[in-house]
Formats: C-alpha cells, sequence, structure tokens
C-alpha cells in the first residue's frame, strides 16, 4: 500500500487504476491544474532544472528522493498515510464507532465546506508568491521556495482528490472552482483573508512560511484526527510536507537576523540599512504583520462552527488523542481572553465553542519556541534587543478583537493613538519600499544577498554552493 506507483499518469497510493470514474475524473482535471500552474505558478523558471524532493512512498522511512525535475514536470500526485487499522472515531458525539470510509449523508455540506477551505488556501499561496523567483537571495532559497510551491501544489491535489473521490459532481465542480479563484482578486477571491494578501518580497515570504504556513500545521493537525478516515489520512501526509515550509520561515528569518546583527556589532549600530540590511525594527514590523493576520484564520473565539465540527467528529484538536478529557466536552469550559468594557480579561466560557481559541492557543506557543531561536541569535551577538510576538488582539480582522485598537503589548488604545502608532507597528510605505529596493537577485552558485547570511547547512547533505537551481 505504501509504494507510489510512479508509472501511472497520477501518481498515487490510492490504486486509482481500479476506479475508472474517479480516474477519469482527475484525468480531466489535471491538464486544467496544469494551465494554472502555467498561468499562476512561479513566474518565469518553468523551463529549467530545480533540485527538487518528490514522495517515494509515505512510510517514516525516506519518503523523499532529491533530484532535478522541471516544475511542470513535477510529479504531483495522491499519497495517503497508511492506514490505521480499527481506527475508531476519537472524539464527539459519534466517540468510539468505526472511522467512516464513505462521508456520513448528514455531514455532507459541512465537510465539504471544510475540504474546500482548506483547498482553498494551497493554490492561494502559490499565487501569492509567483513573482518572488525573480529576486532571489541565492539559488539556495530559490530552490527552496519551489519547492514549497510545487508541494502546496501537491496539497491542492490532495484536497480535490477527497472532492473528486467522495462528493460526486458537486465535489467536480468544487475542483473546477478552486481553480477559478485567484489570490487578492476583486470579484473572486480565495477564500480566508490571509491569502489575498501579497506577499511581495523574501522577508513577506519568510515571516508568511513561518506564521501562514504554520496555521496550515494546526489546522491539518485538527483535521487529521477526523472521523472521515480519507481526511484523516490525507492530512497525515501532508503534515509531513509542511514541516519543511515552515523551516524555510523559521530559518529564512533567522538568517535574516544574523546577518543584521553581524552587521550591528560590526558597525557598532542599529541602522542597518546603511549596508544594505534589514534593521531588526523593521523585522518586529513584518512579524507583527503576518502574525495577526494568521491569527484571523483560526476564526472566531466563540464558534458554534467551531462546536459542531467537533459534535460530529470531523474537526479535532491538535493532537486530540493526547488529551486526558471526555473527548466530548459537552460540559467543560476553557478560558479565552475577552473584553470587559476597557481592559482584557480572561472569561471561562464552553469547551465546544472556544475550540478556534483553543487550537490558536497552541498555535501561539509553537509561534512562540520558534522567535526564542531568533532572539537566541541576537543574545549571542550580545545584542540587547528582544523580537516578540504581538499580543492577539493586536491588528485582528475576525473576532471579538476586530472591533477595538489594541497595541502589541495588549493594551486597549483609542483611534487617535492607533492612527498615530500604527507605523511604528506595522511596515510602512517607506519601510515596503526599503525591502523592495534590497529585492535585486542573486542567483551565482554559492552567493548569498547583503540581507541574509547562508544556511548552516545545505539541502539533502549538499553544499550552500550546490547548484540548486540550474539557470544555464
Ligand atoms: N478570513 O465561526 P467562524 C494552509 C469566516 S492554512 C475570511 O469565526 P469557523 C496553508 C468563516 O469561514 C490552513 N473569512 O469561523 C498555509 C465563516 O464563514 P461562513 C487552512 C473567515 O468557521 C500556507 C465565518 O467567517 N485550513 O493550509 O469556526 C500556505 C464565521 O466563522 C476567516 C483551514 O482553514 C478569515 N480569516 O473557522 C498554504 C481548515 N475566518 O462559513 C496553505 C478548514 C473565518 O459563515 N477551515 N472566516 O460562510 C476551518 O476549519 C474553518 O473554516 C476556519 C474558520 C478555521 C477557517
Ligand atoms: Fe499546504
Ligand atoms: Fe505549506
Amino acid at each position: 500500500m505504501s509504494a507510489i506507483d510512479y508509472l501511472e499518469r497520477i501518481p498515487n497510493n490510492v490504486n486509482l487504476r481500479e476506479d475508472r470514474r474517479l480516474l477519469r475524473a482527475l484525468e480531466e482535471w489535471q491538464p486544467r491544474f496544469l494551465e494554472w500552474w502555467r498561468d499562476m505558478g512561479p513566474n518565469g523558471f518553468q523551463a529549467k532544472e530545480v533540485y527538487l524532493r518528490t514522495a517515494v512512498s509515505v512510510d517514516a522511512l525516506g519518503w523523499a528522493q532529491f533530484d532535478y525535475v522541471k516544475m511542470p514536470e513535477y510529479r504531483w500526485g495522491i499519497f495517503l498515510a497508511e492506514p490505521e487499522p480499527d481506527r475508531l472515531v476519537n472524539f464527539g458525539d459519534h466517540k468510539g464507532q468505526p472511522a467512516w470510509q464513505e462521508v456520513p449523508g448528514e455531514y455532507r455540506g459541512v465537510l465539504r465546506r471544510l475540504i474546500v477551505t482548506q483547498g482553498d488556501t494551497e493554490p492561494a499561496s502559490v499565487e501569492q508568491q509567483r513573482h518572488l523567483g525573480r529576486t532571489c537571495p541565492s539559488l539556495y532559497d530559490l530552490r527552496n521556495l519551489f519547492q514549497v510551491n510545487v508541494e502546496e501544489g501537491r496539497h491542492l491535489w490532495a484536497m480535490v482528490y477527497l472532492l473528486d473521490a467522495y462528493f460526486g459532481r458537486d465535489g467536480r465542480e468544487e475542483s473546477e472552482a478552486l481553480l477559478q479563484r485567484r489570490s487578492g482578486d476583486r470579484d473572486r477571491p480565495r477564500i480566508l483573508g490571509a491569502f489575498n494578501e501579497p506577499t511581495p518580497d523574501w522577508l513577506s515570504f519568510f515571516m508568511f512560511s513561518f506564521f501562514t504556513d504554520r496555521d496550515g500545521k494546526y489546522q491539518l493537525a485538527a483535521l487529521a484526527e477526523s472521523g472521515f478516515d480519507p481526511l484523516s489520512r490525507t492530512c497525515r501526509f501532508m503534515l509531513t510536507e509542511e514541516a519543511h515550509h515552515m523551516f524555510v520561515g523559521e530559518t529564512g528569518v533567522g538568517r535574516i537576523v544574523q546577518r543584521t546583527c553581524e552587521l550591528m556589532r560590526e558597525h557598532r549600530t542599529g541602522d542597518v540599512r546603511r549596508f544594505g540590511a534589514i534593521d531588526l525594527p523593521t523585522i518586529q514590523k513584518y512579524l507583527n504583520f503576518h502574525c495577526s493576520v494568521s491569527l484571523d484564520l483560526f476564526g472566531s473565539e466563540i464558534s458554534t462552527n467551531a462546536a459542531n465540527f467537533y459534535t460530529m467528529g470531523l474537526k479535532g484538536r491538535f493532537e486530540e488523542a493526547k488529551r486526558d478529557d471526555d473527548h466530548r466536552l459537552k460540559n467543560a469550559t476553557y478560558p479565552i481572553a475577552a473584553l470587559a468594557a476597557d481592559r482584557l480579561v480572561l472569561r471561562e466560557e464552553p469547551a465546544l465553542t472556544t475550540l478556534n481559541e483553543r487550537l490558536r492557543d497552541d498555535y501561539i506557543a509553537d509561534c512562540a519556541r520558534g522567535v526564542a531561536r531568533w532572539n537566541q541569535v541576537i543574545q549571542r551577538h550580545g545584542i540587547d534587543v528582544v523580537l516578540k510576538l504581538p499580543h492577539r488582539g493586536f491588528h485582528r480582522a475576525i473576532g471579538s478583537f476586530a472591533e477595538v485598537r489594541a497595541s502589541p503589548d495588549g493594551r486597549l488604545i483609542s483611534e487617535a493613538e492607533w492612527d498615530a502608532r500604527r507605523g511604528d507597528w506595522l511596515p510602512t510605505e517607506e519601510d515596503r519600499a526599503y525591502v523592495a529596493s534590497l529585492m535585486q537577485p542573486v542567483a551565482e552558485r554559492g552567493k548569498f544577498a547583503t540581507w541574509i547570511a547562508p544556511p548552516a547547512r545545505g539541502i539533502n547533505g549538499q553544499p550552500a554552493d550546490f547548484e540548486y537551481v540550474r539557470l544555464a
């Protein structure tokens, strides 16, 4: 079961060959996907050979194989994690029943909506990042960008498989619509806010991979708990790919911080813009921006949708099985940050309706660990600056905090103070213009842009000056 058949037109480990109807649906979708990839995927570089990893099997030992591939020839396919024999629904009203191998009829609409929302983010991110190749800081980074892009393309395949295999005609229509919406488009935007924001430069890209791909990790982990077994298995395999995306984000920002600190120490100044680097206050502002739009992706603090997803057994908590409680949560409560007149308080609310906030808490704790590693880099250089996650109420557009203004340290403030301080907290036009001015391509082997340190090690044991993309 774990072997992936690469002789097929659509590589897969789901015995696609035996399901003629599904195979036909996917084979009809495949050329449209490729058309979308050519129109909306990485701008340029489509004919270049890129040192990419491809899944060769889904088991823990060495699922990846590295080789030169032209992106349009990447073997996008359908890979599910191994089935767990006798798997049960682990939470909600159906806890203890066998996991579903088919869509439970009464949950069809809800489940489809969840899968479509997940699926929509994948091509959206590729669209957001499509111009970055032109300004890469190195061949190493260029390759990492393209690796992320092809895998997000594969994540789209993963969701389209579920739609086509389990949702009949509606599913095929949704698969089509996933190729029609466009990130940032006025008339047919992508579904979730953060996926309509531009990713104009590499600092934004690394922050996006750190913060927004990490939302992916937490949402996928919650869906991996699903009682709908095909969704669970699909998400479990996607999570193994996701880890690399967050690695790209964390090390990308970390290398920018390192370069900045080296220059600060060498020249005894915080004003590193003179030396073509990105000053720490600007990095903090980008961090604030990407963190806040990613926090919005978890939905409202109080959500009946979230309660329903859980009660129905469709979307669990992060690491549901490791939690020591009844996994039904009917009588449990959970403390959430809430607004009380003019200040923020912790308030106990029913555990079921606050599941979005609980997942957001798990996410914030994970983000904080990454930020702490960036701060270690700063400390090692003897610099007295600390990067911080903004308060969850800062710059929010979804949930109860959307109605108020909060500072990054969590004070509720007036509209006037917000207007006066906004430029200290979020990237200004000038900051963006400065970062944009640094985005000059560096595509010579082993060379890196002025504003980023080389990586500690290369990909797959290769040196940093390896020819990660063959441009010649
Ligand atoms: N923007 O009850 P509420 C990834 C909508 S990232 C716009 O508060 P709910 C990736 C919401 O849809 C992971 N609209 O929220 C990363 C609802 O609309 P309807 C993506 C928003 O439903 C990087 C209404 O507001 N996966 O994989 O509890 C690169 C009230 O909703 C937003 C998923 O999201 C927003 N930010 O939770 C590539 C998992 N937030 O239904 C890929 C699937 C909320 O009233 N999705 N709304 O029309 C879900 O689990 C849920 O839909 C959400 C929202 C957690 C997103
Ligand atoms: Fe993804
Ligand atoms: Fe990702």
